[in-house]
């Protein structure tokens, strides 16, 4: 059998077993992938090193090796805070305003995919199939062939593909999409996303595109496009309901907000996750509703992310002003309308914060997919549970379309949306839980893995 061979900007190592250690999510499910075809995990260290010795770090944990190299602080700034976070994220969350076209961090990214595709060659063999993750290594497909390899090689892009009006005020935009093409499978989250790019490659570089089955011929190869939405470990997260921390969190929970609906929020401090708009919304809420405010506790978990990239600075001191504003015009001795917590939780923690709190609210502007909605619904009791209100950007909506869908940008669209939320009869919560579950649970992250390397492997 063919090993596996994951690339990706960082690498997440294998938790110790036990309920509580272990791991969910997309790491989980790429380690058991690992684990069943053996093979390695090769990234980023998170190090920075100025030496450039070529080392690579090789550990293995619970029967999967990862491999990775260290970078220099020059490589960092260009490649990660420049090229992938300030360029290419922006601009595949339609964020063109945030979008910086620096021709030196350009060149970083390069030579970064050129490092990585020199490192980890020596340690791919023949038969190894290589699956390569998101906009931090575009153009490594490519870097693979020029330097002779024949294997398999497949690409998934966690994050949007933006329609083809916007991608090409992306300089070299054309280079960059050639490079992709080197691949056999390209992945997106939805099919809008990969209507976008086909919409590319036809248009833009003259590619012959097959839209029924997603096949794209350009310069003598064909490669296979097609969309694999990404779900949760459905049984991992489960196994968090069971646990003490999870019975905890949500007793905490609940014992603080007393008479009052928790609504939740779960997000990375991200411009393309909406906080600032979803908080005026809420303001918006109150406005036209003083009296719920004895109704609603709205509680806001948002760990900082990418703090070196100046954008991500911003949005903090943004929402803690408007979350500040609010509370300051709404609170009364007894309450504080909205608790803006600034840290991360375990999985445990939040199964138990989604299960206590009758609404989800996650709003981002733009969204690959959004496991957070798929995480809400999954901790909620079937037999009452709590109302999703979600973004009709995040790619989940397209799945998930019994949840109330809103346009995050608007605040009376989320000021409504609140309203129905509270008031909804649990008839129609169940009736909406139901006819969303069971894509939750049966498009996991375990079937996605399967389905992406069933293409991969090409037989
Ligand atoms: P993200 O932008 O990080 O992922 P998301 O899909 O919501 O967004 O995944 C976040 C994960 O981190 C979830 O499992 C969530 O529980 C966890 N998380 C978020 N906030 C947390 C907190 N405060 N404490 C602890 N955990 C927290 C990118 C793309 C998405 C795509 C995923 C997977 O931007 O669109 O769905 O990759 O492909």
């Amino acid at each position: 059998m063919s090993r596996l061979i994951v690339i990706s900007n960082r690498v997440a190592v294998p938790k110790a077993r036990g309920a509580a250690g272990a791991q969910g999510g997309l790491a989980g499910a790429l380690n058991s992938a690992l684990k069943k075809f053996g093979g390695i995990w090769f990234g980023w260290s998170g190090q920075e090193s100025e030496d450039r010795t070529g080392n690579i770090n090789l550990q293995r944990h619970e029967g999967v090796t990862t491999a990775t190299i260290d970078l220099s602080q020059r490589d960092v700034d260009e490649y990660y805070n420049g090229y992938a976070n300030s360029t290419l994220w922006p601009l595949f969350h339609y964020r063109i305003d945030l979008t910086e076209y620096e021709r030196e961090t350009g060149k970083g990214y390069e030579r970064v995919n050129e490092r990585f595709a020199e490192c980890v060659q020596p340690l791919i063999e023949e038969d190894d199939l290589i699956w390569v993750h998101d906009y931090h290594l575009i153009p490594l497909g490519q870097r693979l062939r020029s330097r002779g390899l024949k294997n398999r090689i497949g690409f998934f892009l966690h994050i949007p593909w933006p329609p083809t009006r916007l991608f090409v005020s992306l300089p070299f935009h054309e280079r960059l999409v050639r490079t992709m093409l080197y691949y056999d499978v390209v992945g997106f989250q939805t099919e809008e996303w990969l209507e976008s790019f086909l919409h590319y490659c036809s248009k833009e570089l003259g590619a012959e595109v097959d839209e029924t089955t997603g096949k794209v011929t350009y310069d003598g190869r064909t490669v296979l496009a097609k969309a694999y939405p990404i779900g949760i470990d459905w049984d991992h997260f489960q196994a968090q309901g069971d646990t003490g921390d999870s019975r905890q969190a949500a007793q905490r929970l609940l014992a603080s907000s007393r008479y009052r609906t928790a609504m939740i929020g779960v997000d990375r401090l991200d411009y393309s996750k909406g906080l600032p708009e979803r908080v005026d919304g809420i303001g918006r809420f109150f406005d036209q509703n003083p009296e719920r405010v004895r109704d609603l506790v709205y509680i806001q978990i948002a760990p900082p992310s990418r703090e070196d990239v100046e954008s991500y600075q911003h949005i903090r001191t943004v929402l803690e002003q408007k979350t500040g504003q609010i509370n300051g015009a709404r609170s009364e001795v007894d309450i504080v309308p909205i608790r803006y917590v600034n840290r991360g939780y375990s999985h445990a923690e939040l199964f138990g914060f989604f299960r206590a709190s009758k609404i989800g609210l996650v709003t981002p502007l733009r969204d690959g997919m959004n496991l957070v909605a798929k995480e809400y619904l999954a901790a909620q009791d079937p037999d009452d549970p709590g109302v999703l209100i979600l973004s009709q950007f995040a790619g989940a909506a397209q799945q998930l379309t019994e949840a109330i869908l809103v346009n995050p940008h608007s605040p009376d669209d989320l000021s409504f949306a609140i309203k129905a939320a509270l008031d909804m009869p649990l008839e129609e919560r169940k009736r909406r839980y139901n006819a969303m579950i069971g894509t939750v649970r049966s498009d996991s992250v375990q079937n996605w893995t399967e389905s992406f390397i069933v293409d991969l492997k090409g037989s």
